[in-house]
């Protein structure tokens, strides 16, 4: 079968892992090549602190990551709490590939990566030492996502409800030549968390979710709430039910606002989904949420998202 292929990540660097994964694509390359070698893209950006290297430390310092990884047949790898290693979407994806488990964390994920020949590194920047070291005169730290105090992703005192600038996960979906859908996500998670602090996303259904007969969907935001809601795995069995991927992004999304009329006036969470047709859909609770789209057609497209607020 022969499909429209596209590929759609979230946020406006999105853009350049969309580039990455186009390469893939339009060579008739699997959509699951096309994402992972998008997600590389951001998780080496030194500009991107929410991402992989360069990516803020929780509380006490240290780097660590969560991703995960899926494909149209099922399969799915993810590893959380990863630290010292730079393209966590590639070591999810030996999880998915070498072993017979989906999810691997904390130290076990490291040794499993170093089997594996990844180099282990500091990931720390001088920079991010700086901000985090910054945020620890005060150390205000609000763990309740809708405090107005969260330094969620960003340096203290710099965080306005909404803004685009807060959230910098990575989330990719594809859909290649011959249909076959793919998806990827990869995150340092929120800035200044707790130490062993997991979002949703590494976890299957949260903050990634792909069926191959359906459609694919990612989340970006506070994962927390993404994590109660199954939003992901909500968003693709919203679809399934016949709803077009807006529409089910926009469902999924008021029901957080339903269950959390109070948390969500302040905290973001963003849905992105992909049909098998090629439809896309974005919805987000507070504004600023945008996508980068990427096909034959239009290349390096950043689409704003639809918001309740
Ligand atoms: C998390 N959902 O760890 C991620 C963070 C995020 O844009 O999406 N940032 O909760």
């Amino acid at each position: 079968s022969s499909s429209k292929p596209i590929v759609v990540s979230t946020w406006d660097f999105g853009v350049a892992a969309n580039q990455a994964a186009w390469e893939v694509i339009k060579t008739g390359g699997h959509a699951l090549d096309a994402v992972e070698a998008g997600a590389r893209i951001p998780e080496v950006d030194m500009k991107n602190h929410s991402v992989g290297r360069a990516g803020y430390p929780d509380r006490d310092g240290h780097v660590s990551l969560d991703a995960s990884i899926m494909d149209e047949r099922w399969r799915c790898g993810a590893v959380a709490a990863l630290e010292h290693i730079a393209h966590p979407i590639s070591v999810a994806r030996r999880v998915m590939e070498k072993t017979p488990h989906v999810l691997l964390v904390g130290a076990g994920a490291l040794q499993f990566a170093i089997e594996q020949g990844f180099q282990p590194e500091e990931l720390l920047t001088p920079e991010s030492e700086a901000a985090w070291k910054d945020w620890l005169k005060e150390a205000r730290y609000a763990p309740v996502a809708n405090s107005e105090m969260s330094t969620y992703g960003h340096a203290p005192g710099s965080v306005v409800p909404g803004d685009v600038h807060n959230h910098d996960t990575l989330g990719i979906l594809a859909l290649d030549a011959q249909g076959r859908l793919s998806g990827a996500c990869t995150t340092s998670g929120m800035a200044w968390k707790l130490r062993g602090r997991v979002g949703d996303s590494p976890i299957i259904g949260a903050g990634l979710y792909v069926d191959g007969e359906i459609g694919a969907a990612t989340s970006t935001g506070v994962g927390e709430e993404v994590i109660r809601n199954a939003g992901s795995f909500l968003v693709v069995e919203l679809m399934r039910q016949g709803r077009t991927p807006q529409q089910a992004c926009e469902e999924a999304v008021m029901r957080i606002v339903k269950r959390r009329p109070e948390a969500v006036k302040t905290l973001q969470v963003g849905f992105l989904a992909l049909n098998t047709k090629g439809d896309v859909g974005a919805f987000a609770i507070q504004k600023g949420f945008v996508y980068a789209q990427c096909d034959a057609a239009k290349t390096d497209l950043v689409v704003p998202a639809k918001s309740v607020f």
